[in-house]
């Protein structure tokens, strides 16, 4: 009997922190994506893959929109979401709760008019007045034209299953585009970079984790040890002495959680060495973006 398979791809889109990226994982019950409540986590653009029986769905994290930053790094993150709606046969475009106006209206109105688009109201386990919601979702039901709007909430995982039903319904037919057991396009390696940068991330003040990038400059697996050793990146040498902390104490810390959750992830042991270097302004310097992984012609 031939069963015919459906596949296809699904971009999930949004403002920062909406919560994509936290979607995302719960849908492949693995982590691939670092989360974090501040903004400007996601980066880069990269691939989950899910498939379920016939059904393939490759779905693409993306940085978050954001405006009034005008860094080289930002505007590379906001481009990357742009392009990121662009060849996908689904956007999901993501709020966090009923947080909605003018630049998600024209950001969903420049989603190609051939793409479906499903809008997500995320965070919903902690909206403070449910009855909002139903008019919330008629008024943009009225003023939209949404191939569906579907309440969740990625943390608490209210709504997904429901959220892949509708996706598989909507994907096209074709072959499955990656092996059935293959989840993510991204290399332990990166993995690891972005692990670093969360540990960083959540333990620094509101405004380091913007002025820091990750580097491995050595991942080598042997048998029954895998050798790390990567460079955190700063922009100035006030930043990197916060980033070590008092007799090394922050970098340590850092050091400590990410080799735990690096030893879970590869199911190996782990020896991380950690270096903070200064690169002077890297963050707004298009011509050294590159030489940190970001890849400018995304
Ligand atoms: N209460 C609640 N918090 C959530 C939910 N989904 C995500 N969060 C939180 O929202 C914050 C941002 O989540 P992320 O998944 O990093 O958001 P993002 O949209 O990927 O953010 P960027 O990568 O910066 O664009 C984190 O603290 C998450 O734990 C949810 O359903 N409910
Ligand atoms: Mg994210």
């Amino acid at each position: 009997m031939n069963i015919s398979t459906k596949s296809g791809y699904v971009s999930i889109v949004g403002k920062t922190n909406a919560g994509k990226s936290t979607l995302l994982n719960n849908i492949l019950g693995q982590k691939i994506a670092i989360t974090s409540r501040k903004p400007q986590t996601t980066r880069h653009r990269f691939l989950g893959i899910k498939t379920i029986n016939q059904c393939q769905i490759v779905f693409v994290d993306t940085p978050g929109f954001h405006t009034g930053q005008k860094r080289a790094l930002n505007l590379h993150m906001n481009k990357i979401a742009v392009n990121s709606m662009k060849g996908v046969d689904i956007v999901l475009y993501v709020l966090d709760g009923l947080k909605w106006n003018d630049e998600d209206r024209a950001k969903v109105e420049s989603i190609p008019a051939d793409t479906i688009k499903i809008l997500i109201i995320n965070k919903i386990d902690k909206l403070n007045d449910k009855n909002m919601l139903l008019p919330f979702i008629e008024e943009l039901n009225r003023q939209n034209s949404f191939d569906s709007i579907v309440p969740i909430s990625a943390l608490k995982n209210l709504g997904v299953d429901d959220l892949l039903c509708l996706i598989e319904e909507n994907l096209p037919e074709g072959e499955h585009l990656y092996p059935k057991n293959q989840i993510t396009n991204i290399s332990e390696k990166f993995l690891a970079s972005e692990i670093i940068r969360e540990k960083c991330i959540n333990r620094i003040g509101d405004e380091l984790p913007y002025r820091i990038s990750v580097t491995i400059e050595n991942f080598n697996e042997l048998e029954n040890i895998t050798h790390i050793n990567s460079v955190i990146y700063v922009e100035k040498e006030s930043q990197k002495g916060m980033l070590i902390g008092q007799s090394g104490s922050m970098l340590k810390s850092i050091g400590t959680s990410s080799r735990k959750e690096l030893e879970n992830l590869l199911d190996t042991k782990v020896m991380l060495k950690t270096w903070v270097k200064v690169k002077k302004g890297w963050s707004d310097n298009e011509a050294l973006l590159p030489s940190l992984g970001y890849d400018l012609d995304k």
